[in-house]
């Protein structure tokens, strides 16, 4: 179920307004699009992946209206003399630069600084842009800040998760949504994951959320999940520090605080190299599991975060509805 949520645009110029998505996103109209600056540096990688996640693509000055409304974003923060990402990238294939959505170099109407691009030490594959409008090609490696762009109008739909994003399922008996990600992944990127989405890796507070968390990963059969790995087993949101037994959850509690501390049988039981990370079997019994070895995971988001912008009252008809639904 969609519900339309509609903006309350608040004109005091074409860079300044308040809008529907989420609250963390600025709206433009000039680029038609929805913007967020992240100010804390990572890898083009990086940065390429957690827009994406959010439903956005890793900004670049494709046209003139993008370049001023970047340029415009980092003025904001006082992000007089730092370069950022774009999703300017040849990161498939050397000297070959596309958009993360495919538009080609020939294409974006770029102005180059001094001596660049120069592909120094043929180590160069990503494309900075900074607040005096000037690109430069740069280690992809090297973390920057970057902008996230989302294109389209200001009505944005969200499901009841509070997200674009249908992998989120509302569960009533907790009053919060999940999702299960087939896609197997280290802990750390499976933290990353639930992160960039808005959420967190899953956290069981109470046997009501154990049995929600069992008909969520029943949602997902063997059979249905592709790839070469070990099918029942998913991490969730505890771990041990790397001090062996010390199970706590990623906010800190342990899981007796939490509200849920069964092991399956036999379980924790440190496997071979060692297991740092928490998991659930099908059973929703927990497991220490390796770190490091890729497995499906689960995130767990409160419908309320990040908040939506609030609609005046007259501009929206389902916003009632919609916060009804919310957790207090
Ligand atoms: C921006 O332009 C000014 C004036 O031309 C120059 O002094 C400054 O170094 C430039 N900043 C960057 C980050 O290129
Ligand atoms: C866990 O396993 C690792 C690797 O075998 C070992 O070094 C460590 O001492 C074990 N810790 C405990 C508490 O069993
Ligand atoms: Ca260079
Ligand atoms: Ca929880
Ligand atoms: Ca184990």
């Amino acid at each position: 179920m969609k519900t339309l949520i509609q903006c309350f645009v608040l004109i005091f110029s074409l860079h300044s307004m308040e809008c529907a998505f989420t609250c963390d996103y600025k709206y433009s109209l000039l680029a038609k699009g929805w913007f967020k600056l992240n100010v804390v540096p990572e890898t083009w990688h990086d940065a390429r992946l957690r827009c994406s996640l959010q439903g956005a693509v890793l900004a670049s000055p494709t046209s003139s209206a993008m370049a001023a409304e970047m340029k415009h974003t980092m003025k904001n923060f006082f992000l007089q003399d730092t370069e950022i990402f774009t999703g300017i990238h040849a990161t498939f294939s050397s000297g070959s630069y596309y958009t993360v959505d495919g538009v080609p170099l020939s294409k974006i109407p770029l102005v180059w600084a001094n001596d660049e691009p120069d592909n120094f030490g043929n180590k160069e594959r990503c494309i900075t842009f900074n607040s005096n409008g000037s690109a430069a090609d740069r280690m992809c490696e090297e973390p920057r800040p970057y902008i996230c762009f989302r294109s389209g109008k200001k009505e944005v739909l969200t499901n009841k998760c509070g997200t674009p994003d249908d992998g989120y399922h509302y569960y009533e008996k907790t009053k919060k949504c999940y999702k299960f990600h087939r896609a197997p992944g280290t802990f750390d990127h499976a933290h990353f994951v639930c992160s960039a989405e808005n959420g967190h890796l899953a956290i069981i507070n109470s046997e009501d959320e154990a049995e929600v968390l069992r008909k969520v990963f029943a949602d997902n059969p063997a059979a249905w999940i592709p790839g070469n790995f070990w099918k029942d087993i998913a991490f969730i949101g505890f771990h041990d520090w790397g001090s062996w037994g010390d199970w706590r959850t990623i906010h800190g509690e342990t899981l007796k605080e939490a509200g849920y501390d069964k092991f399956s049988g036999g379980e924790p039981n440190n496997a071979t190299t060692g297991e740092h990370c928490g998991a659930i079997y099908r059973s929703a019994l927990l497991d220490d599991l390796w770190c490091d070895k890729p497995a499906a995971f689960i995130c767990e988001k409160d419908p309320a975060y990040p908040p939506i912008c609030q609609p005046t009252a007259d501009e929206e008809i389902d916003i009632d509805e919609r916060f009804n639904n919310k957790v207090e």
